[in-house]
């Protein structure tokens, strides 16, 4: 079954507001024609009036008098200063939790093996992140009319100090978390995966769940004698509330799982579903089995999003491109199964790496699987989180 279905306002297919006799629309047209009809325009306004008034209004050739001096807000996509979705800065991080979601790059490549840059996706992430609006159509949602969202900048990232960097990271996931704002992680290669689990581990009481895609399983000891990005969930699945049965690895395969991580997941009894697993099942059971692993027994489930899990033609600029990975609308929709199913705790994307980059599409799809999470999380009522 479709996302969009569970979600079909009018699953008899009957719709006050459609044209009588219309019947041309494929379902989830029909939602998305419908949804948008229910979403308010007040934020928006609000955008256009602070705009005005702090932008001054424009020059009085100008004939479409929302249109300010300097620009304000969204429009137009080239312009303005690249905060993630053209979000406030918020540079005082004690207000994280002022924010449903706050966006925090973390800038850090010291644990590539090969090609490195990811230092850079932030930077990357967030620029052509201003040529997204706040809706999307299939999903039926305006994340500028339902939700805050806030950026934070990025960690304070130690060069070549791995150990460092990740005693950073984990200090910072950990307050973003502990604010209340769902954390949206903008790496930085994969070894951060090891520091954000922990710094949103140490806020739990219960158990934390991953589930992890990628083309690679990261699950051995050490690689080049240190934690380097090849190895975040063997460290992580040494936390006592981070057990390895509820760590659930999707999209792995190819010639770049080396044997001693997957040792170790056998050993620990980590699930793995390879590329053809997960499309041989379908991608609606395939999700379904992901969210039983993950959720097993625990409290909160963090999503991390290696790129590379994304078939190399789509990513051409991550650390270890592998062929033979997902297609985008494939992996996007096992994304927002996942996220329509229950809250996560928040999301990781990472290997993002913009000097390998072609014409910005490895930073556009990851900014995509951030958008598509937020809009599911919030038109399945898991944002804004209720707050008492
Ligand atoms: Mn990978």
């Amino acid at each position: 079954m479709g996302a969009f279905h569970r979600h079909h306002p009018h699953p008899d297919g009957h719709h006050p507001g459609a044209a009588p006799g219309h019947e041309h629309y494929g379902p989830e047209a029909r939602y998305a024609v419908e949804a948008e009809s229910t979403l308010p325009l007040s934020k928006w306004q609000e955008e256009i009036d602070r705009g005005l008034e702090l932008g001054l209004p424009g020059a009085d050739s100008i004939v479409d008098k929302r249109i300010p001096t300097f620009s304000r807000g969204e429009l137009p996509h080239f312009a303005g200063i690249n905060t993630f979705l053209k979000a406030p800065y918020v540079e005082d991080v004690r207000r994280a939790g002022d924010y449903d979601v706050a966006v925090l790059g973390v800038p850090f490549d010291g644990g590539t093996t090969y090609r490195p840059g990811t230092r850079f996706g932030p930077q990357g992430i967030r620029r052509i992140s201003a040529l997204y609006g706040p809706y999307s159509f299939e999903l039926g949602v305006d994340l500028r009319e339902t939700i805050t969202i806030g950026d934070l900048g990025d960690v304070f990232t130690i060069p070549g100090n791995i150990e460092k960097t990740f005693d950073q990271v984990s200090k910072a996931v950990g307050h973003v978390f502990a604010s209340g704002a769902f954390p949206v992680v903008l790496g930085g290669d994969h070894s951060i995966g090891y520091p954000t689990t922990r710094g949103v581990a140490e806020h739990l009481g219960g158990n934390l769940g991953i589930i992890h895609f990628d083309r690679h399983v990261d699950t051995q000891e050490t690689d080049l004698d240190e934690r380097m990005h090849t190895t975040p969930w063997f460290h992580a699945t040494d936390i006592p509330n981070v057990p390895p049965k509820n760590l659930v690895q999707i999209g792995i395969g190819g010639w770049q799982a080396p044997r001693p991580g997957v040792q170790v997941g056998r050993e620990r009894g980590t699930t793995i579903m390879t590329l053809t697993d997960a499309v041989d099942m379908g991608i609606e059971a395939a999700a379904e089995r992901a969210l039983e692993v993950a959720w097993d027994g625990a409290e909160a489930v963090w999503l991390s999003f290696d790129v590379d899990c994304l078939d190399a033609a789509f990513v051409p600029g991550t650390g270890w491109p592998e062929p033979g990975g997902f297609l985008p609308r494939e992996v996007l929709k096992f994304i927002q199964i996942i996220a329509d199913a229950r809250p996560l705790a928040g999301i990781e994307v990472v290997e993002c790496s913009p000097p390998y980059d072609n014409a910005e599409i490895t930073a556009l799809i990851s900014t995509r699987v951030i958008c598509d999470t937020l809009g599911c999380l919030v038109r399945s009522g898991h944002l804004p989180k209720g707050r008492a």
